[in-house]
């Protein structure tokens, strides 16, 4: 994975552009094969078939191809689904899936014939794709989807999206052969406990009625869920409620019901009366109304980690109504989807499970973007092994569509997915002038950084890492570094400063502009911070101090700047601030500079502070591995940033965070990733400058000292007589708000 990442990013640019010239059907087809010559089709073709019948199929014709009479006479359009007169003849070329399609253009004749009437739709979008300049190439084209339910879950904590971001994701849902959209959204009073019990109110009503039509129009299933299990009670009062609320839902026009169980705790997670309840709506309400589609369900044990005794998961597979489907997470909360585990909880409830994927949801790490490629989930998987596959997207509805797109792609064909390619293509549907911009910016914000609660990680700046880490090591060790390298790291800084200018006034996507518009501003920075510290390593390789001096105070205007932003925008009291390229750039950058300022006191004899990102506090420290470490502030609490490799400490070696003026320090935390009791000590300095020795309780890997009172600084050091190799996962200095 990791080379072919490398390598299509390296020829990024010319394949992006050669890209947007050809016209490939997306989600690819599962059998496509081109012909001899063209067919020209610039109006309305004559029609054979049912019209009136084919409602949205002939809608969607329409919106690509003007309605005119006069000069599409000549071409026939045969279309229907199967059972239908006008495809009889070609009723064996229908391949027996739901919602596939046989298309075929040859002559002056089209040909779209649907397993069902989503099958005739998807036949038309697939024409929609493959004319071009007013001409259809000659095809024939078999197709299904592999995956009966895929699309979107909007369940994220956080800002639920607005009226029009909804309506455009599930417009792009439609376009793209999914055919779901589940609403849950956390943070809807009228979704969740307690209020799930209130109707709408009247205008929010008339919003998700014209989203119901919004999905209708554009082929996709509303799927409207309620989550009322932190106060339910198990009476017969909470089910008629519930029922109600269904029941107003069905009249806003809603058709597809769920309900979500999961991060509740108490009576409410009792799997025996989850399962009567939802049986009971099954057989009243679901399976009573002619027209509402299977009953979804998102369990309380919806992840492999927590479900790991099995009981709670396997009662839903017994108890349950076979029609129902359950929603899983996979082996944890962020997770890739693994054959091993679909297996697992198949078995446990017994039906094919229905992925509920948390990418590229971005409630846990609120001040970042993941925008990489989706890739990493079992491409054998079929529709036997998984009934439904949504992605739960990011509070930025416009920016998530990279994933979405790519989710589309896998769930219609698993088997010839590519993961890069479709990658590369959303970028060029998002923004068709400034796809190499975004795909510059989005190389580079694709990492949930491991910090916190999830351990899941992904690939970022692949091109670059290699060349960055020989350049870091190189300085590091004083090492001569190499003129290619060097070039092409100025290059990778250059062309983010020119993708950040140029996205920043894109107005092809308005929306999406102003999503990304402060992580483009904090990734111009980053741009414009790794091109001058790159110049400064030249300044002090050339022993010319008037250039360096010059330039090092600039760079500290730059550092300064990044952090203005961390703590102005995007500011939420989760994780506030806005952070750009963590896993290589931002390291790579701070490497380098705290390396090449270090060779410049020692040349110069300056004292020139080694921290690499503005900090109003101070970190004085013995270990050399801790050198130049951030001191960051968040959400007005102070830490270092997490260490993922052991640190090595001395016996007496100690690190110090000076604050500006003593702070209202509430708490302390430190984690090190192993146990650890005595032989570490733990001070602080009070308003009046003496320091005292708190008294350190660990409990596992982490301590927390309660501390309440002003601070002006902090000291951990190791008092064994022996070094140590510790972890430093937490340093976290918890202060009064
Ligand atoms: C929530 C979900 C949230 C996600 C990521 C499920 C089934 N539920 O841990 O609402 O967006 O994790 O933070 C969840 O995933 N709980």
């Amino acid at each position: 994975m990791k080379r072919k990442l490398c390598f299509v990013l390296l020829c990024g640019l010319l394949s992006l552009s050669a890209w947007s010239q050809k016209n490939e059907v997306y989600p690819r087809p599962r059998s496509l094969q081109y012909g001899e010559g063209t067919l020209a089709l610039t109006a309305m073709p004559e029609i054979s078939g049912d019209v009136e019948a084919l409602g949205l199929a002939v809608d969607c014709l329409r919106s690509f191809l003007p309605d005119t009479v006069a000069s599409g006479k000549a071409v026939r359009l045969i279309v229907g689904k199967q059972g239908d007169k006008a495809v009889r003849k070609y009723a064996k070329r229908i391949p027996p899936h739901a919602e596939g399609y046989y298309l075929k253009v040859e002559g002056e004749q089209i040909v779209i014939a649907g397993k069902d009437e989503r099958g005739v739709l998807y036949g038309v979008r697939t024409l929609g794709q493959l004319l071009r300049d007013g001409r259809l190439p000659a095809v024939e084209i078999t197709d299904w989807p592999e995956i009966a339910y895929r699309g979107v879950v909007e369940g994220f904590y956080g800002t639920p999206w607005s009226t029009e971001a909804r309506a455009s994701v599930i417009r792009f849902l439609g376009e793209y052969k999914m055919n779901t959209y589940v609403y849950g959204p956390k943070d809807d009073p009228y979704h969740r406990s307690p209020n799930w019990r209130e109707p709408y109110p009247e205008e929010e009503a008339a919003e998700l009625r014209r989203l119901v039509e919004v999905a209708e129009e554009s082929g996709v299933d509303f799927v409207w869920a309620i989550h009322p299990g932190q106060d339910i009670r198990w009476t017969d009062e909470d089910r008629d409620n519930l029922l109600r609320k269904f029941e107003q839902m069905y009249d806003l026009g809603v058709r597809a019901f769920a309900v979500f169980f999961d991060d509740i705790s108490g009576e409410g997670t009792n799997a025996e009366r989850q399962a009567e309840l939802l049986n009971y709506i099954d057989e009243r309400f679901v399976q009573a109304k002619p027209d509402v589609a299977p009953l979804l369900m998102c369990p309380t044990d919806y992840a492999k980690a927590w479900a790991q005794n099995g009981s709670y998961i396997g009662k839903m597979g017994e108890l349950l109504n076979p029609s129902i489907n359950v929603m899983f997470t996979g082996d944890a909360v962020i997770a890739s989807i693994t054959r091993e585990c679909v297996e697992w909880v198949d078995e446990k409830i017994r039906r094919p499970v229905y992925i509920w994927w948390n990418y590229p949801v971005t409630d846990y790490i609120r001040n970042r973007l993941l925008m990489g490629p989706v890739y990493g989930n079992d491409t054998t998987l079929t529709g036997e092994d998984m009934r439904g596959f949504v992605s739960n997207p990011m509070e930025h509805a416009e920016a998530s569509k990279v994933a979405i797109y790519g989710v589309g792609g896998y769930a219609w064909n698993p088997a010839a997915y590519d993961a890069l390619e479709a990658w590369r293509e959303s970028m060029a549907v998002l923004m068709p002038e400034d796809a190499d911009a975004l795909l510059c910016f989005a190389s580079h914000n694709a990492d949930p950084g491991g910090e916190g609660w999830h351990q899941w990680r992904r690939e970022e700046s692949v091109d670059i890492a290699p060349v960055a880490g020989r350049y870091a090591r190189a300085w590091e060790k004083g090492a001569e570094v190499s003129a290619e390298d060097e070039a092409r790291l100025v290059a990778g800084f250059e062309a983010m400063v020119a993708s950040a200018d140029r996205l920043l006034v894109n107005e092809e996507n308005p929306a999406l502009v102003k999503e990304l518009t402060p992580w483009l501003r904090q990734f111009k920075l980053q741009g414009e911070t790794g091109r001058e510290v790159m110049a400064l390593a030249r300044d002090a390789r050339n022993a010319d101090w008037e250039a360096f001096d010059a330039r090092y105070r600039h760079v500290r205007a730059l550092q300064k700047q990044s952090f203005i932003l961390d703590q102005t925008l995007n500011q939420n009291e989760f994780q506030p601030g806005v952070v750009v390229g963590t896993r290589v750039l931002q390291p790579f950058i701070n490497s380098v500079f705290t390396s090449v300022v270090k060779a410049a006191n020692a040349r110069w004899g300056t004292s020139l502070e080694i921290m690499a990102e503005y900090s109003p506090h101070r970190l004085t420290t013995t270990v050399e591995q801790l050198e130049g470490l951030p001191v960051q502030v968040k959400g007005g609490n102070v830490q270092l940033p997490p260490s993922l490799e052991v640190i090595r400490w001395a016996s007496g070696a100690y690190v110090q965070v000076e604050f500006t003026e003593p702070l209202p320090v509430v708490e302390i935390q430190v984690n090190t990733g192993q146990r650890i009791v005595e032989a570490w000590q733990l001070e602080v300095r009070d308003a009046d400058g003496t320091w005292r020795t708190l008294p350190v309780a660990w409990k596992d890997r982490e301590m927390r000292v309660a501390v309440d009172a002003p601070v002006s600084a902090i000291r951990w050091t190791n008092t064994s007589l022996d070094t140590q190799d510790i972890f430093l996962r937490k340093f976290l200095v918890l202060m009064r708000q």
